[in-house]
């Protein structure tokens, strides 16, 4: 091979342009777009948007072999990558410049430990927000705080003195942001917020820097609280709660024209109208 074969960019190594099968405001989809952003790749990746409200196309199905959770990739060529953690992987295998993982063994390792955390912490985020017992409350938030309390310790550790994990927003930003973007939901409906308290100073730096880094602009507060409502009060993926004829996440009328929903989910149970999801 010339070495101006090895030194191609690696650009050119999509072979027709992939399809990204997501649902918009999914926080796993989120990571793409900001690691293509980050990149400078989002033209690169066409975005399919399907709509979380209404059962899988067969086609679509066709493509996962049954399953139904997205992002998907589709490299066009036959071949399907599953979970956001291995797309971002596979772009970064591909696209390694500019790198948004660290290539130093150990720093990735480092950022590798810290990306295997976010497992507990978005599974316990989700089960605070759709929790419907008030007295469980208090329990949720200690543990939600202790998640925040175990990212503090290891940024302490290696980084006590900087703003993110290493130098600059990265791979375990790009994993992390989407979560803080959608625990808004806690501050809105369970008005939780990080106590301003060393414990947990150096989490809320790296959070805040999180949430305000240019690549990561993709979602908004008033966007995430008005289609999470149903998640608010116990409803999933686009199911349906009692009473209702529309989900939260439905595309039509839009979030903008929506009225923001009333925060005391453990009182009151909004409708569709109140909602403003009756056109
Ligand atoms: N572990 C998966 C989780 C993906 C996931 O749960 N996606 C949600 C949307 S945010 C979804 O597709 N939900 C619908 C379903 O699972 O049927 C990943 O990291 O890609």
């Amino acid at each position: 091979m010339s070495s101006e074969t090895l030194q191609r960019p690696s650009i050119e190594r999509f072979r027709t342009t992939p399809t990204m099968y997501h649902i918009p405001v999914c926080p796993f989809s989120q990571r793409l777009e900001i690691q293509l952003r980050l990149k400078g790749l989002e033209d690169r990746v066409k975005f399919h948007v399907v709509e979380i409200t209404k059962p899988r196309e067969e086609w679509l199905l066709q493509k996962t072999r049954g399953t139904t959770a997205l992002p998907v990739l589709d490299l066009g060529d036959g071949r399907v990558i599953k979970e956001s953690l291995v797309i971002l992987r596979y772009l970064e295998d591909l696209f390694p410049e500019p790198a948004v993982a660290q290539s130093d063994p150990y720093r990735r390792a480092v950022e590798n430990m810290m990306a295997a955390m976010e497992g507990p912490f978005v599974s316990h985020g989700y089960r605070y927000v759709m929790n419907q017992d008030a007295n469980g409350r208090d329990d949720f938030r200690r543990r939600m705080l202790d998640h925040y309390s175990r990212l503090n310790d290891f940024l302490v550790q290696h980084n006590p003195h900087g703003t993110y994990l290493f130098e600059d927003f990265g791979w375990a930003e790009t994993v992390f942001t989407p979560m803080f973007m959608r625990f808004w939901f806690l501050e809105y409906y369970e008005d939780f917020d990080l106590p301003e308290v060393d414990e947990y100073a150096r989490v809320r730096r790296w959070r805040d820097a999180c949430l305000a880094h240019p690549a990561a602009q993709q979602v908004t507060k008033e966007r995430i609280v008005k289609l999470y409502y149903d998640y608010a009060k116990g409803a999933g993926n686009g199911a349906l709660l009692p009473g209702r004829a529309y989900s939260s996440f439905v595309f039509d009328p839009g979030w903008q024209e929506r009225p923001w929903p009333p925060k005391d989910k453990y009182g009151h149970d909004a409708m569709d109208a109140e909602l403003g999801l009756v056109s």
